[in-house]
């Protein structure tokens, strides 16, 4: 944890507000960085919140997509939760593409032009004291976001499996999501993938109610298990529970790819699953496909510890 002598903005709290956000200059364009906007601040104490105020492009700009990325700037310093208010003060909708390493990306997909906006920046749980860094940026396209399963879960029917089954290389980008509607029952969301034996690859927790989580995975071509499973702290009460495991897929296969040129945005890279019309005759190219979901089949182990435990 950082002391005093190591924070780069303490702020006295004069912007824990939007109100006094306001009074401070609106952040700087940072010419020399990919960002629009770019700060370092810091985390003062467990009370300290900081609020950025951000105009947004112009309409000639064509860039409407407002990307607010926030991340720790020591090896043990605090993990950064970002979010974005509009003018009046009402919480802008936003996806959450990174949770993870301390890195905390939100996305706003269309905002209005000029108008001003403003990002509150806290500690994850309110927990730790350090400096984080705050880029935002304006952009023309929005990340594409696949949803990949969704379901859900109860006490008789706590967990779920999908086949997966992969025809190339690809690298995924994974955000899971829980929710609930029973909050008062404290109670998360673990996802587990297996390779075809068995071993597990990659596993999250969400929190119901909480922040996604996101991770990122490399498959190889073959076939997988995918585990949605109830983690509820008391294990004799789990609430209805829904996950959502969304994201998108990188990939780099050799050669061209069978895409139809007449039909593909234009400079955009995309990496769309959804177009799957050209799988058929191209199965070398195929989109992983996803099966399953209320069928259980088998139940192998999960190695990992009980979320709760130790918390
Ligand atoms: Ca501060
Ligand atoms: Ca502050």
């Amino acid at each position: 944890m950082a002391d005093a002598s190591t924070l780069l903005n303490v702020d006295l709290h004069t912007n824990d507000s939007i109100l006094t956000a306001s009074l401070l200059p609106t952040l700087s364009a940072d010419n020399a960085s990919r960002f629009d906007y770019a700060f370092k601040g810091s985390i003062s104490d467990t009370s300290d919140l900081d609020y950025y105020k951000v105009r947004a492009l112009s309409a000639a700009a064509g860039a409407p997509v407002m990307t607010v990325m926030g991340w720790g700037l020591a090896t043990n310093g605090i993990a950064p939760r970002v979010s974005v208010f509009d003018a009046t003060g009402r919480q802008v909708a936003a996806n959450l593409l990174v949770n993870e390493l301390g890195s905390f990306i939100v996305q706003v997909p269309s905002v209005v032009a000029g108008a001003t906006y403003y990002v509150k920046v806290e500690a994850q749980a309110r927990q730790g004291v350090g400096n984080y860094f705050l880029g935002v940026d304006f952009e023309r396209i929005a990340a594409e976001l696949t949803t990949f399963a969704t379901g859900s879960l109860s006490a008789a029917d706590a967990q779920e499996f999908y086949d997966l089954q992969v025809h190339r290389t690809v690298l995924y980008h994974f955000t899971l999501s829980a929710a609930t509607a029973d909050a008062s029952i404290d109670s998360a969301i673990r996802v587990t993938i297996y390779d075809g034996r068995g071993n597990v690859i990659f596993t999250k927790v969400a929190q119901a109610g909480g922040d996604i989580v996101s991770g990122n995975l490399v498959l190889e071509p073959g076939k997988y298990k995918v585990r949605f499973s109830a983690a509820p702290r008391d294990k004799t009460r789990t609430p209805p529970l829904q996950y959502s495991l969304t994201g998108n897929m990188l990939d780099d296969p050799i050669g061209p790819q069978p895409q139809d040129s007449t039909t593909s945005p234009s400079g955009s890279g995309s990496t769309s699953p959804s177009s799957s019309t050209t799988s058929a005759s191209s199965p070398q190219y195929s989109d992983p496909t996803w099966s399953g979901g209320a069928k259980p089949i088998g139940s192998p182990s999960d190695p990992y510890s009980d979320p709760y435990s130790g918390a």
